[in-house]
């Protein structure tokens, strides 16, 4: 749940890009820190776990508005994906308002995509959350391969495989040129903020 400080009329909350290891989600962040540079604070943080990291920095996303007549305040995480780091996700995810799932189209991750979304949902529920109702945004990612003739997965088939029950809204997306960056972050800060919204209506 977003932190409320009422002293200095700012409400965070806390986004976290989530996927396989690899799958592209540090390189999301990268190219939002350097792209959307007028949002974001002045340092990236990273916490080294070896050969990932977990990185976070704030972002503001001006022009979005006030809630409550406060400022918002949006962090944004990335978890490392390896499966050695599963208590570090677990962290991560406290208090998360948000989710990007960033998936690997490469043909050789679909099963990897698959178990982390099952993780996502595992890690979601010990939260006492649910994957159904948590604002959540797929990012169908590296669809640049294609170009230079790697087997990626057709986006419908990831769609099938991932979204069928949960149908929530994706994106293409190649990180790594920053395609499809700006308009999955859009996506999450909109759904987050509304939902934020919606329950700061029932709270004093
Ligand atoms: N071709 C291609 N490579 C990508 C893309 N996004 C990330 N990569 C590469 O995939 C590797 C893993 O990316 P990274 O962001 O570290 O993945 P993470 O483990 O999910 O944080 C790096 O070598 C990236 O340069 C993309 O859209 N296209
Ligand atoms: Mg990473």
């Amino acid at each position: 749940m977003a932190i409320f400080n009422a002293k200095e009329r700012i409400i965070e909350c806390k986004i976290v890009y989530y996927g396989p290891g690899r799958g592209g989600k540090t390189t999301n962040l990268e190219y939002i820190f350097k792209a959307f540079n007028k949002h974001t604070s002045a340092e990236m943080v990273s916490i080294n776990t070896k050969g990932d990291r977990t990185l976070f920095f704030d972002f503001l996303p001006m022009g979005i508005g006030k809630i409550r007549g406060c400022d918002v305040k949006v962090q944004l995480y990335t978890v490392p994906g390896q499966a050695r780091y599963a208590s570090t996700r677990k962290m991560v995810l406290k208090g998360v308002d948000g989710v990007v799932f960033v998936a690997d189209s490469l043909e050789v991750r679909r099963k990897a995509n698959l178990l982390s979304l099952k993780d996502l949902a595992d890690n979601l529920k010990e939260e006492s959350k649910s994957i159904f109702q948590i604002p959540l945004v797929l990012q169908f990612n590296k669809r640049d391969l294609a170009d230079g003739g790697i087997p990626i997965t057709p986006a419908e088939v990831m769609e099938k495989e991932m979204n069928r029950q949960l149908k929530a809204p994706y994106h293409l997306a190649s990180a790594i040129k920053g395609q499809g960056v700006g308009p999955t972050l859009k996506q999450i800060l909109l759904l987050t903020l509304r939902d934020l919204q919606r329950e700061l209506k029932w709270t004093k």
